[in-house]
């Protein structure tokens, strides 16, 4: 059985989550459940990162220590994993013991190796991201992601020598084709390479919300440090079996406002340890409201534990995976979601479960009748597809099979046949494939469906026709989708 590891950014629990946030888990939850179909031995880690001077920032403004304060927000990335029915196997917080543990151990075994010494930093910093920038990267003083002035920081500060590793790990990327994918993120990370990688700052003594430092008690870790550590301490690095079964990484599933730091930094830290590196790392793009970005300070959010209220996980899923293809940036419109809610899923998929469901009740008395499966999906490009990550065309093609369905239905007409029994079956027959393609996009509604057909959700491998049993129980259940105005 191959082993396979997934992971998403770790978010700042200094809000609410937002639709970006809710987007990034959706992808990878999909990635994991696939990977599950195929009979692949998945851990999937989220999670959130809850040092820095963001958060002690939050948690002052708040009238709160910062461990009171992000004890409260997590809960909310909590529920919104929950609501999602997002499939991790674990949720890490930075602030979890054996976290904070492995992030110092991490740091020390740098230190060993040489690859840290003592300077002073000063330049520029934008807590919001909590990254340095140079001058030269500004819009005028300000953050280009956040928007917002950026801060003169000047302190006493241990530096990572990541310079030292620019060439090795140059040639990883020239050598890994698919290291970092898309191609064009890949190509930016090249080229600012080239432009030549300063040492990184590791250390603030300025405030002291982070993991100390194990070699100076004084300083803490630079919040970016102990985070990307995450991936190995989520997984109980260096002795737990989970490392020694899972570690490298399969795929790091991040943002685009991030890829230096998942890229230069963190395999610069891996080299310097001696660990191995990811595989991949997929830059998602960014979920945009009317061409706008999502900002709480301009007030343009959308509250995904909201949407999941109204119209269901699995329609915000289909809405953001059909719209969005992964890779690339896309906007979100309510207007466009209740579409497809109404025509894909409601009339697609909905009325062809009931309508088949209900015809299986009126002429066989709710029993799968004895047939033989007369289409014959090809499923293969749906496969390819998938394994290439291309989440867009993947379900546009499993749709395909939907409406080849309701196409087949229409055209048979069983309620004017005398002798229905293979197309009945072969409806349900087909409707049972469907549903193990679907599963990993629509997971709560193909339960719901497969309950219905009175079996469980199969593996891939069960996509082959024929395999529903003659005489199995149907329930005509409640409606998959409401409509909405
Ligand atoms: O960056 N659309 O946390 P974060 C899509 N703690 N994705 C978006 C988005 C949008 N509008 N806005 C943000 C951090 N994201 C760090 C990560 S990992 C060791 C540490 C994505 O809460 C963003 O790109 O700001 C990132 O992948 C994730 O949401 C968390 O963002």
């Amino acid at each position: 059985m191959a082993k396979f590891y997934i992971t998403t950014a770790i978010d700042y629990p200094s809000g609410s989550p937002h639709l970006g946030h809710a987007y990034e888990k959706i992808c990878t939850d999909i990635i994991a459940r696939w990977k599950r179909l195929k009979g692949d031995d998945v851990f999937f880690l989220t999670g959130t990162d809850e040092h820095g001077q963001k958060i002690q920032k939050k948690a002052e403004e708040a009238g709160k220590t910062p461990k009171q304060y992000v004890d409260q927000t997590v809960k909310k990335f909590q529920e919104l994993c929950k609501k999602l029915n997002i499939s991790n196997d674990r949720f890490i917080r930075t602030t979890d013991k054996d976290h904070e543990k492995v992030a110092q151990e991490l740091l020390q075994t740098v230190y060993d190796k040489g690859d840290i010494y003592k300077g002073e930093y000063e330049g520029l910093y934008c807590t919001d991201c909590e990254t340095y920038y140079l001058e030269k990267d500004l819009n005028g003083n300000k953050c280009p992601i956040h928007d917002k002035k950026v801060e003169n920081v000047k302190e006493e500060s241990y530096f990572f020598k990541m310079s030292k590793y620019q060439d090795k790990f140059l040639k990883h990327l020239e050598k890994n084709q698919d290291f970092i994918r898309p191609e064009s993120k890949r190509n930016e990370i090249i080229n600012r390479i080239k432009e030549g990688v300063r040492d990184l700052s590791v250390s603030r003594t300025s405030f002291n919300w982070g993991v100390p430092v194990p070699f100076d008690k004084k300083h803490v870790q630079y919040v970016w440090f102990d985070a990307l550590s995450n991936y190995i301490s989520g997984i109980d690095y260096p002795n737990g079996k989970n490392f020694k079964k899972y570690w490298p990484a399969d795929i790091h599933v991040i943002g685009k406002d991030i890829v230096w730091h998942h890229t230069m930094i963190w395999c610069s830290m891996l080299l310097s340890a001696g660990i191995d590196l990811p595989k991949m790392v997929f830059v998602h793009g960014f979920i945009n409201l009317k061409g706008e970005k999502l900002s709480k300070a301009k007030g343009i959010i959308v509250d995904p534990i909201e949407l999941t209220n109204k119209y269901g996980s699995d329609a915000l899923k289909y809405y953001l995976i059909k719209n969005v293809p992964f890779g690339d940036d896309g906007d979100f419109s309510e207007e466009a979601l209740i579409s497809s809610v109404n025509n894909e899923l409601a009339n697609d998929l909905g009325n062809l479960v009931s309508r088949s469901l209900a015809m299986t009740e009126k002429y066989y008395g709710g029993k799968v009748p004895k047939g033989k499966n007369e289409l014959n999906f090809d499923i293969k490009r749906i496969e390819t597809l998938l394994d290439n990550l291309e989440l867009t065309q993947g379900l546009s093609e499993i749709w395909k099979l939907v409406n080849e369905l309701n196409k087949y239905v229409n055209d048979k007409k069983p309620w004017e046949v005398e002798n229905k029994d293979n197309i009945i079956y072969t409806i349900l027959d087909n409707m049972r494939i469907i549903s193990i393609l679907l599963s990993p996009f629509l997971p709560e509604t193909i339960e719901k469906i497969n309950c219905q057909l009175g079996i469980k959700t199969g593996k891939l491998k069960e996509t082959k026709p024929n395999l529903l049993k003659p005489g199995t129980k149907t329930i005509k259940g409640e409606i998959l989708f409401k409509k909405h105005e």
